[in-house]
This record gives C-alpha cells, structure tokens and sequence, in this order.
C-alpha cells in the first residue's frame, strides 16, 4: 500500500487530508521534524499550508526542513503543495514581504484587490489546465479560502509557459490567477482538494498514481457547468444544516424545531428524532451539499469539555464528508469539571483538531456586539471572535443569529435599525426591525440584526448565518426582505437560513436577494427533497452550482 508522507509544521489542521488520503485507501504519515528517517525514505510527499505565508516557510527553515524538501525535490520523486504549501514554490509574497519562498517559480504573490470584491475569496470556483493536469476539470468546482494569490497578466503566463510550467488559471472576479501549477514533479493547488468533494478525492488519487486522466464533456454538460463568471466567479452554496442535541432517552439525535421549539405536538411531547447525525451528514455530502453544518443547540446548557459529544461527531463526520463542516453551540468560555476555565479559543481548537473547518458563535456573538457599542465601536481583544478569528482567521468564524421581527410605528421607536416592510401587520405598523434572541430563542435582547452583524464584522467574523425564528421549519421560504437587510448591514458572506421548503424556495432567495449561500434543514431531513434536488433545480434555471 502507498504511504503519503505529509510535512507538519503545525500551520493547521492535517487531519481532513490525512481522512482523505485513507479514504481512498493509501497510507498516510506525518513528518514534523527534519531528523524524521522517513522524510528521505518517503515516495510522495505532500506539503500542505494554511494561514499566514510568512508564518509557513519561516517554520520550514526554523526546522531545518527546507533543504530536505528541495534534496527530496531533486531526486525527481513527486511532490504535492496545497494553498500555502503551493504558495511556498513561489519567490515571495507581499502577506510577509521579509520571508522568501522556495523559488521554483520567478514570481511574488500579491493580495486580491478587495475595492471590488469580498477578500478572503472563499468558496467553490473553477479553474482551466493548459493541458492535462492531474484530471483537473474545468466543469468541477474546488474549494478556495485565501486572500493572496499569484496574479497573472499576459507577460507572466508567457513567462511561466516558456518556464514550461502547465498552469491551470482561475478567475475571481476580474483577476486572474494560479489555481494549479506542475513541472516535472511537483504540483501543487491553491484550492484544497481535501475539500473539494469527489472532484478534489479524483485530484489526489490522480497525483498519487500519477497519472493525467482526459476529461471529456458534452456540449450540453459544458453549458450546463462552465463558470460565467456571475458572483465573482464562485458557485451559490447549499448548505445542508443538522440541530444536534440529545433526545429523552440520552441518545444524540438530529433534531427540528418548528420556530425553535422542537418537540412533537402531540402528548409526551418528546423531542422530534430525524436521524443519527453522522449518517445524515454522510448522505447530504453524497447528496452534492456544498457545505454541511452541525449546531449544539442545547449548548446554552453548561457541558464540560470532557463530556463534549459533538466532538466525536464531527471526528466521526470529518472521515467520509470530503466539503467544508462547520460547528457551533457552546463556542464560549466555559467551566469544565475540576472548576478549571477553558477559553473559547481553546474550545475552538479542539473542534478544528477534531475536523471544523470554521466555529459558529451564537449567543456570544451578541454578547460581544453589545459590548462593542458600550466600548464606542470597538473590541477589547477577550471576545471570542476576536480570539479566535486572530488565530484562525476570520474565515473561521461564522456568526449565528436567532432573530425574530418587531413592528414599530417608525424609526423613531428604537435605537435599533429599522426599515419600511412591504408586508404590514394587522395593526397597520410600517415599520420593523430584526431583534436578536441569545440561547437558542429563549432570551430577547434589545439589539437588531443590524447592529450585531456590523458589530461582529468589525471584530472579526467571516461569515453570517442568518436564521429567522419566525420562518424556522414553516416550509414557506426564506425572509427576503431580512436578508437584504443583513446584506445591506455587512459586506461579509450571508447565509439565508429558515424558511425552506422546496427546490424554488432557493432560486427565490437567489434571484431576489444576495445571499451568498442558502441553508435548509427540515425538508432534507424529512425527506421532501434532497440536496441534489435542489441543486438539479438551480442548474435548469441558469445558476451554475456546483454538481458532484
Ligand atoms: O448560542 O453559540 O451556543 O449556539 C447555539 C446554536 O444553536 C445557534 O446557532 C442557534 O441558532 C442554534 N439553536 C439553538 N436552539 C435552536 C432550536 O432550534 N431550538 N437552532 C437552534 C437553530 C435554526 C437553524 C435551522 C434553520 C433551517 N436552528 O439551524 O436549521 O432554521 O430550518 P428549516 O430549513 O427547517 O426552516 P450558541
């Protein structure tokens, strides 16, 4: 069996591409230290990063890595970079002006020009090989999250091309960049295969056999998938979401509420049990879903670390689901069993280690945002997006708001945002705004949607997830006019969440909002339609989702 060696210089979590690698059936080692006798032994070899590139080559050289990698690159054996790690093959990059890369390629890396577009760019885009590469196929989508890139004009493909360097280009928004690159033996993505579903799986297990399948498609497929470059070139996401809890008989369940409260109706009132969570994952991942997310939604609850049951989930999760999984519920400080206290980033990091790919803070989010404005707009540095957006980066960190509409006779009859509805109540009331709730719906606090989500921008999240209490489990389509809203407050990704009831229910949201991604629950979990429905649905009427 082939054994895939994997440099860890502890720049994030290895764990999705060390399940990777064994899911398609090879070994995989890694090698955290120069002296390891594996690292001169090893037959394909793999350098991943993430993060900050100043912060991943220094750690290569500090450990003395460097030159076994370019000893191991000169006797011809193969090698693969990922992101960071592909980023390391170039000369430098304006992220760390004072670090230098390995310089297999003359070029610096430079930021996107974010005066246009959201910088990180995160998401799934496209990418075109000059020529075979690896089955890179311009009809797939793959999973990108960085914010610098080696930018590509006319002189430097010219140069990379007479450098005899095959380059698959990428586009985001109106820049063009390098998405893959191969030269003799090494390859390397900025986008992360591990990440990006069967497509991503195809792409490993082509460079581990090295081997360069051809890719055909039909005229009708390519004009199915091919980007048009609409939302900067990344695909609307569909997100499939699991509530998590323990039900009456203490077994871990997927759960849903109709308006958060979710237990039958009937007498008994036990808590409605859909399914296992990790079978449910498993089969939204084989369903197409862009993204799958598990919420602790009896998180407000205190749980010792110890005894934390969604960690295993998403260990469990993390070995068969191949897309980006995020976690959240009881991200927080919290007090374990011997009275120790763990910090939120702590809590954090042990959900990364156990396969998260981003952390989602709800009741905290407005804990935070309300000291914002009682500190005159600004952060102290405790709150837990901050903590841990500054050590993961804010595409790490999701927000996740709980609101529920409030009528006013006019602006004037709160300190909160409001706005003129098309949908009067029966009082006759214009006027509304969004009024977030803390610890799953139980608690209201006097502060809107509006003011969170600016707030929470501003310390630091990457991401909203914008759910509605008043549309939860209703099937009858997505707050339209909250999620213009939302997009109107921040200029971060919004997902619209609540609401959906059928495939239409997510072109609507669509076609008449900004969404950047939509989320649905209940009617996968019951069965009223799966992800790939959805997607179907989408593909027919013109949006070029991603198909796996
Ligand atoms: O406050 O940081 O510990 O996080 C708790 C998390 O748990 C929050 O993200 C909060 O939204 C979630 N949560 C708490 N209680 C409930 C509940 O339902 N009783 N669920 C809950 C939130 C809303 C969505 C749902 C959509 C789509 N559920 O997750 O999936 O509304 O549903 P639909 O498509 O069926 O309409 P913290």
């Amino acid at each position: 069996m082939t054994t895939v060696h994997i440099i860890d210089v502890e720049s994030g979590n290895l764990r999705s591409l060390v399940n990777a690698i064994e899911s398609l059936g090879y070994k995989a080692k890694l090698i955290r230290s120069a002296d390891d006798p594996e690292l001169a032994a090893a037959e394909v070899l793999m350098l991943p990063g993430v993060g900050n590139f100043g912060h991943f080559v220094d750690n290569l050289t500090s450990r003395k890595l460097e030159k076994p990698i370019r000893d191991y690159i000169a006797s011809g054996k193969p090698i693969m970079g990922i992101c960071v790690g592909l980023q390391t093959f170039f000369k430098g990059s304006e992220e760390s002006p004072k670090s230098q890369g390995l310089g297999f390629l003359d070029l610096n890396l430079t930021k996107f020009d974010s005066s246009n577009k959201p910088v990180p760019a995160i998401g799934w885009n496209t990418c075109t090989p000059q020529e075979k590469l690896f089955g890179i196929d311009p009809c797939n989508r793959y999973y990108f999250v960085h914010s610098y890139a080696a930018l590509l004009d006319e002189d430097s493909k010219k140069a990379l091309s007479s450098a005899s360097w095959n380059v698959a280009v990428a586009k985001y928004g109106s820049e063009e960049y390098v998405a893959a690159i191969a030269k003799d033996n090494i390859f390397a993505t900025q986008f992360h295969p591990e990440k990006s579903g069967h497509a991503g799986l195809a792409i490993l297990k082509s460079f581990i056999e090295q081997n360069h399948p051809t890719i055909q498609h039909s005229a009708q497929e390519n004009a199915l998938l091919l980007n048009d470059y609409s939302n900067y070139g990344l695909s609307r996401r569909i997100i499939a979401c699991l509530d998590v809890r323990a039900n009456d008989q203490g077994d871990l369940v997927v759960t849903k509420g109709d308006q958060y409260d979710v237990r039958e109706k009937e007498e008994g009132g036990n808590v409605r049990n859909l399914g296992k969570p990790v079978e449910m994952a498993k089969n939204y991942y084989e369903q197409g879903a862009d993204e799958v997310t598990f919420l602790n939604i009896t998180s407000f609850r205190d749980c010792p670390l110890s005894d934390t049951p969604m960690l295993d989930v998403l260990k469990m999760a993390a070995k068969s689901v191949f897309v980006p999984l995020t976690v959240g519920g009881g991200i927080k400080d919290i007090t374990d069993v011997d009275g120790k206290l763990v910090p939120a980033l702590q809590v954090a990091t042990l959900y990364f280690q156990s396969g998260a790919d981003k952390v989602s803070i709800g009741t905290d989010a407005v804990y935070a945002a309300e000291k914002y404005y009682e500190l005159g707009e600004r952060g102290d540095g405790t709150s837990p997006i901050e903590t841990i957006s500054k050590s993961y980066g804010a595409q790490a960190v999701v927000i996740s708001v709980d609101p529920k509409r409030v009528y006013v006779d006019g602006p004037e009859s709160t300190k909160n945002k409001t706005f003129k509805t098309k949908f009067p109540n029966g009082k006759g009331q214009e006027w509304c705004w969004y009024q977030c709730t803390i610890k799953g719906g139980r608690e209201s606090r006097d502060i809107g949607v509006w003011e969170v989500t600016r707030a929470c921008e501003a310390l630091g999240a990457g991401e909203v997830l914008l759910n509605c209490i008043d549309k939860d489990g209703s099937n009858s389509g997505y707050d339209l006019e909250l999620i213009e809203h939302a997009k109107d407050a921040v200029s971060i990704p919004v997902i619209a969440s609540s609401g959906a009831g059928s495939p239409k229910h997510f072109e609507e949201a669509f076609e008449k909002t900004r969404a950047d991604a939509c989320l649905g629950a209940g009617m996968f979990h019951r069965g009223e339609y799966t992800v790939a429905d959805v997607k179907k649905h989408l593909l027919n009427t013109g949006y070029k989702v991603r198909m796996d």
